[in-house]
Order: C-alpha cells, then sequence, then structure tokens
C-alpha cells in the first residue's frame, strides 16, 4: 500500500490546450499554470495531469516542437524535486511517444487504471473513448493509433503537418465549446439525472459496480467541473485551464475542487 506523507497532498489537472488559441494568449495561460505549479509546489507529493495538455502534439526522431520552454522547466523542476508528475495522454496528445518520459522524467499511461493513492482507491483515466457508443470517435483513435499512419505524418514537413492538425482540432474544439454552450444555457449540467445518463458516468457506473471498493474515479475530457456520487463512490471531471482553471486536491481523505487565480464560489453546481 502506499501512503501520502503527512501534511502532503496529490493534485489532478487536465486539459490546458496549450497552443490555443494563438501563441499569444496560449502562453498567458501557460503563465498561469506554471504560478500554480510554484503554489502546489510545497505541498504536492505527486501531481495527475490527466490528458490534453497540449490542443496538438507529435514529437519527431530528433525535433520536438516549439514552445513551451517555461512549461517544460517549470514540470522539469518539479520531478527534479522528488514530486512524482505522472501523465494520461488525451485525445489530442496521444502522440506523446517518449520525450515526457526521457526528457522531463514523467511517468506516462496510456490506459484507464486503477491506483491506489494513499489508502484510497482510485480510478483514473482521460476519459475519451470510455462509455457506450461513440463509435466514430472510437474507429477514428484506431486509425491514429496505427504505427503506419504516425510513420506517414511523420514524413511531412512539419510546418505543414502541425498547420493542418491545429486545423482540425480547433475545428472539433469550437464543435465542443459550442456544445457546451448550449448545455450551459440549458443548465443542463446542474441536473444530477441528466449527468448520469452522459457518456463517462455511464462508464463510472458499470466501473463502480464491477469494483465497489473504489473510492474516487477522476476524469478530464469533458471541459466541465463535475462531481457525482454512485454510493460511496466519488465521481469527477477536472474541468479545464481554458475557462475554469480548476484542478482536484486530495489530501489523503477526500478530494476537492478548488480553482486558479479565479473568484471564489465558480462552482455554483458542485
Ligand atoms: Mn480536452
Amino acid at each position: 500500500m502506499s501512503t501520502l506523507p503527512a501534511g502532503k497532498a496529490i493534485y489532478f489537472t487536465s486539459d490546458h490546450h496549450f497552443g490555443i488559441p494563438d501563441r499569444e494568449r496560449s502562453l498567458q495561460r501557460e503563465l498561469r499554470f506554471v504560478r500554480w505549479l510554484g503554489q502546489i509546489a510545497p505541498d504536492a507529493h505527486q501531481l495527475y495531469i490527466m490528458g490534453d495538455l497540449f490542443d496538438f502534439w507529435f514529437e519527431y526522431r530528433t525535433v520536438v516542437p516549439r514552445g513551451y520552454a517555461l512549461l517544460f522547466g517549470a514540470l522539469a523542476e518539479m520531478v527534479q524535486n522528488g514530486i512524482e508528475v505522472h501523465y494520461f495522454r488525451g485525445n489530442h496528445d496521444m502522440w506523446a511517444f517518449n520525450y515526457f518520459e526521457q526528457e522531463l522524467g514523467f511517468t506516462m499511461h496510456r490506459h484507464p487504471e486503477f491506483k491506489t493513492l494513499g489508502s484510497k482507491n482510485f480510478y483514473l483515466a482521460h476519459g475519451d473513448g470510455l462509455g457506450p457508443g461513440d463509435r466514430g470517435y472510437k474507429l477514428l483513435k484506431k486509425v491514429f493509433a496505427s504505427p503506419v499512419n504516425q510513420w506517414l505524418f511523420r514524413q511531412l514537413h512539419p510546418d505543414f503537418s502541425f498547420r493542418m492538425a491545429l486545423y482540425w482540432s480547433r475545428r472539433s474544439r469550437y464543435a465542443n465549446i459550442a456544445r457546451e454552450g448550449m448545455e450551459d444555457a440549458r443548465g443542463c449540467y446542474l441536473d444530477e439525472q441528466w449527468l448520469k445518463a452522459e457518456r463517462l458516468p455511464r462508464h463510472a457506473a458499470a466501473v463502480v459496480e464491477q469494483n465497489p471498493d473504489t473510492h474516487f474515479l477522476v476524469f478530464g475530457h469533458w471541459h466541465l467541473p463535475v462531481h457525482l456520487t454512485f454510493g460511496q463512490a466519488h465521481y469527477y471531471n477536472i474541468g479545464d485551464w481554458i475557462s475554469w482553471f480548476s484542478y482536484l486536491r486530495f489530501d489523503g481523505n477526500s478530494v476537492k475542487h478548488h480553482a486558479f487565480e479565479t473568484e471564489s464560489n465558480v462552482f455554483p453546481h458542485l
């Protein structure tokens, strides 16, 4: 059993989508994230980045994308100071191969995992492609996971391929934001029954049914801070680092939502 040292905490963050909407505005969010890392460093035992740190990421054998120097420096410093950084790949950075591991010292995760943190049982996943339906996306994920397709993509000039990839990811991102905006307008996310009928909570309910000793389930992906309960199990979506600047803190006992550098009471629905 892993133990959490007294006075220490484990932090969860996700869906920063650094790189959008443009270099300058992304940098503002990156610097805000670096300030957050500085704030949590004194009591952080582990940090979990639950996916989509970048809106698009691809690494070549000898070259990595331009930018993010301050961000990488701050994360590498955490690892140097003995804070474990775990990274669950999201749907926007499934092409993170071994750079984060080799250069920054992250522990990489590609699939959902059960983990005991302190004395509690966690189920951790980014959240894409889980739950019923969404067959189009699941197929697309297989296409992107194919080594042949990755090799083909690597043959393109990066100035061209990154422009193309960002164009596509922006389109899907804007579509999501539009969809989420509609949900907000309808007030759906305040409605527990509506939330529990969505894909990820349905997946979570099935996980809890098969693993009744699960205490906490933590997901990214949804870009909406959510807290639900399934029996004794607590379900969370972290939110994002685009409009919520939300994160989770686990003190060994309970998990709580917080937001960084925003007005208090930004989670009226939690
Ligand atoms: Mn995302």
